[in-house]
């Protein structure tokens, strides 16, 4: 069967990368990016694209109806720094965004749906190490119970509906295609622009505030790996833990010396970001994805390093 895929948050962090991943794959026009905002020039420029609000019901019918997807991928969120600023809006958009989406897609028989979940979806009594699957979940973000009420509503559509919905947990993502914006995680990206702009840095995460993080290529090979895993093989529709690699803004900062020995790190204090970071898991336990879909990370801290300078170097 030929796909037509629909990606809604498509100028996004994880959007920008996955478009492109998606026309190698399926070509150019299966793959109709979609966004609040006009796209960047390599997304307007390889394929089809919609203006698309995902909180505007008619016109996002208009959408499934047009162009009758077979896979949906909705990428459209607040993450958790923002989240804490603008709180209902954050709500409104992260569950009715999905509302609409897993309704549409029901009505209109999409295939298979993405929704992304995220590591935000623990909170300060879940294990800190190697947090499992299934523990205590109490997040105290916006953002983190936008994303654990997510999974529910994604499992409940699933069970009730027979809805293909697919999820990963993210951890902290990053990638030199496009910026993140709004999240927590957020340093392990700027922290590589300002140290080739100018060769220091201020973390707002304290030097030994671990988290779980991945690199940009890893996580889209995730994405589409559990999108294109047999339906039978998936033992989780809420959203699959996947660790990444953990580490601190000190341990990165010692890995971007090895290649730029003049880098400078300095550390702010009182950031309400920290907070955050110190309610989440500082690694995690991904056991179900290697299991039901194979899932095997290849990026370690060194690649990420090294890929991130040298990609940046020609961009900056
Ligand atoms: C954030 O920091 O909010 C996101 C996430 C971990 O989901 N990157």
């Amino acid at each position: 069967m030929s796909e037509k895929i629909l990606v809604i948050g498509a100028n996004g962090q994880i959007g920008t990368e996955l478009v492109m991943a998606l026309r190698n794959i399926h070509g150019s026009d299966s793959v109709i990016a979609s966004d609040i905002n006009d796209p960047g020039y390599a997304i307007r420029h390889s394929g089809p694209y919609e203006l698309v609000n995902v909180l505007d019901k008619d016109n996002l019918h208009h959408i499934f109806d047009k162009h009758r997807p077979t896979q949906v991928y909705l990428l459209a969120a607040i993450l958790s720094a923002v989240g804490e600023q603008k709180p209902k809006i954050a709500w409104d958009l992260n569950m009715t965004g999905l509302l609409h989406i897993l309704d549409f897609a029901v009505e209109f028989k999409t295939a298979k749906v993405f929704w992304p979940s995220s590591i935000a979806v623990f909170g300060p009594n879940s294990p800190q190490f190697h947090t499992p699957q299934y523990c205590v979940m109490d997040p105290n973000t916006v953002y983190g119970f936008s994303k654990l009420a997510g999974e529910r509503w994604c499992e409940y559509y699933f069970t009730k509906h027979g809805l293909d919905v697919r999820s990963i947990r993210y951890p902290g993502l990053i990638g030199w295609r496009a910026n993140p914006g709004g999240g927590t995680t957020d340093y392990a990206v700027h922290i590589f622009h300002e140290a080739l702009k100018k060769g220091k840095y201020q973390s707002f995460l304290s030097a030994d505030t671990a988290l779980p993080m991945m690199y940009m290529d890893d996580a889209i090979r995730a994405t589409i790996t559990l999108m294109d895993a047999p339906a039978d093989e998936l033992t989780i529709r809420s959203g699959y833990n996947l660790a990444g690699i953990s580490f601190t803004p000190a341990q990165l900062t010692a890995e971007i010396q090895k290649l730029m020995p003049g880098f400078e790190i300095s550390y702010a204090e009182n950031d309400p970001r920290q907070a955050i970071a110190d309610s989440w898991p500082k690694s995690i336990d991904d056991g179900y994805a290697q299991r039901d879909w194979g899932w095997k990370l290849e990026y370690d801290l060194a690649d990420i390093t090294r890929d991130m300078l040298t990609n940046l170097k020609n961009m900056i």
